[in-house]
């Protein structure tokens, strides 16, 4: 992709009708990078001069009933003249006041793209929620914003309600249908369909002031720069984001070879003259992308290869068409585990993995690799589930830095011994006797399950081990978000009816 140079060659003119306190900053910034900034901040300046331009960004920083007018105003005429629009709610989630007035431009004009913190965006998402449910948002939202932003901020209070940023800039971009980027330590974006997270950055980017609000400017460069490629808006504004968090990590590597440390003061110069360095190469070498992992995703887990239809004359076949099924029924994630007597090897094994990535990606549906880690590599997988004798969790999050990383645990013990911290979850079990894997561990029945749900009240867990429908009840009430299963499945005369009954049980 070569968004970097069609900003250039564009040379985008960015309004920026933005805060007091980053303007210098922004449009610094945005010359670096290849754009053209223009300061406006009155309707009669602004009918002049949106006319010529690329894109406008709205940022409401330093917010004033005056200027709460002129955004209005402003977002009308670009709308009218068919400029995009970024806006940045900026400390919505602190303020009444401002939150109306973005949730205003939100549901009354046509915002093309939304930048905001984890916080913020969560506040107007939680005040549209309260709207559409008939409620008095101003109330509702007051409350439960500062709730949120607690929620959403603090990591470990209640980690059912704790959005990733993928799935947080979902919920947004579906409740106003805006394309929509959650900033933070990793950065969220979606359209409602497509998300992404990325993991670049710099953890120096919060301490220099202005950073988020200079997103907001060259997101606008960015989506108003002409590029011939397709979904443009998404995929300009994917790469921009990026290109914007490795410019940190740039800066950052720039502090420590010129300084040998890293202070605001530095950073910031050398931020800016990352901007102007960047090319589309060093995006491409150094994009870090994740699918964002969500607990949910574990709730039927199906787990098979050929060697559990080896009693069909053709296991291959059988396999791809139970997992079609089951696919097609609903199950939320599926784990290719080609191991014991009787499994694929070599040439036949790639070939079948293919096929049922292949599948999966049909159905939306993460692919997980259990053991094999070249063949991971080799195919792109979502995501690889190791076991304690596997290749170490360490290594393994080095090579697969956005990769979901599933790991198997057996008790408390072996989770105090263990690496989870680097891991998206934990299977835990067996929980009952199983026949499909010969060197099982005791079982440990459903307290082992709430046992390591003790020690750990945040970490997503899926069960394992002779699971069944009639005991999925049970091992959730123990503290599973799901369950994971191979013979419950491949063995049911009617895999549709059975996994529809899994995703019953809550
Ligand atoms: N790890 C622990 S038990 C098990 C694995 C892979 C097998 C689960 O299979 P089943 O048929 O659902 O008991
Ligand atoms: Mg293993």
């Amino acid at each position: 992709m070569t968004y970097i140079a069609a900003l250039r060659a564009t040379n985008p003119l960015v309004i920026c009708l933005t805060n007091d306190v980053v303007k210098n900053f922004t449009a610094n910034g945005l010359l670096a990078i290849g754009a053209s900034p223009a300061m406006s901040s009155c309707i009669e300046d602004l009918r002049d001069l949106l006319p010529y331009a690329q894109a406008l960004l709205v940022n409401i920083g330093t917010i004033n009933p005056e200027l709460a007018i002129t955004y209005k105003k402003a977002v009308a005429l670009a709308n009218e003249l068919n400029v995009p629009v970024v806006l940045d709610p900026v400390a919505c989630s602190a303020g009444v006041f401002r939150r109306d007035i973005a949730l205003d431009l939100l549901l009354q004009h046509k915002i093309t793209l939304l930048r905001g913190n984890a916080g913020e965006i969560a506040s107007l998402v939680q005040a549209k929620y309260a709207l559409d449910n008939g409620g008095n948002h101003k109330e509702a939202a007051s409350e439960t914003a500062a709730n949120e932003v607690a929620t959403v901020n603090s990591k470990g209070v209640d980690s059912s309600s704790i959005a990733t940023p993928g799935t947080l800039a979902a919920q947004c971009a579906q409740a106003f249908d805006v394309l929509t980027v959650v900033t933070g330590p990793i950065d969220g974006i979606s359209d409602g369909i497509t998300t992404e997270e990325i993991v670049n950055g710099s953890s120096m980017m919060p301490l220099v002031v202005g950073t988020g609000c200079l997103l907001g400017g060259v997101l606008a460069a960015f989506i108003g720069s002409k590029a011939s490629a397709p979904n443009h808006l998404y995929n300009s504004a994917l790469w921009g984001l990026t290109a914007f968090s490795l410019a940190g990590e740039m800066a950052a590597k720039a502090c420590e070879t010129l300084y040998q440390r890293v202070e605001p003061g530095s950073f910031q110069t050398e931020f800016i003259n990352a901007l102007y360095r960047l090319t589309d190469e060093d995006v491409n070498k150094g994009k870090r992308w994740k699918r964002p992992f969500n607990r949910e995703e574990l709730s039927v887990y199906f787990i098979c290869g050929t060697q559990d239809f080896k009693e069909s004359d053709n296991p291959v076949r059988a396999a791809l068409d139970c997992i079609e099924i089951a696919l097609q029924a609903g199950i939320t994630m599926f784990q290719l585990r080609e191991k014991g007597a009787g499994s694929l090897e070599g040439e036949a094994k790639l070939e079948f993995a293919k096929q049922v990535q292949a599948l999966c990606k049909t159905y939306g549906v993460p692919f997980i690799m259990n053991d094999d880690m070249d063949l991971a590599e080799t195919l792109d997988v979502d995501g690889v589930h190791i076991g304690q004798d596997d290749d170490p969790i360490e290594a393994v999050r080095q090579r697969f830095p956005n990769k979901i990383i599933g790991l198997s645990i057996h008790s408390p013990e072996e989770y105090a011994h263990s690496r989870v911290d680097l891991a998206d979850y934990i299977g835990v079990g067996p929980v009952y006797g199983t026949q499909s894997k010969g060197d099982a561990k005791a079982p440990i029945g459903p307290a082992g399950i709430q046992a390591v749900r003790e020690v750990d009240g945040q970490i997503p867990i899926v069960a394992i081990g002779g699971i069944t429908v009639p005991n999925t009840a049970t091992i959730r009430a123990h503290g599973a978000d799901g369950v994971s299963v191979i013979s419950a499945i491949t063995k049911a005369n009617n895999v549709t009816e059975v996994v529809k009954q899994f995703k019953n049980i809550k």
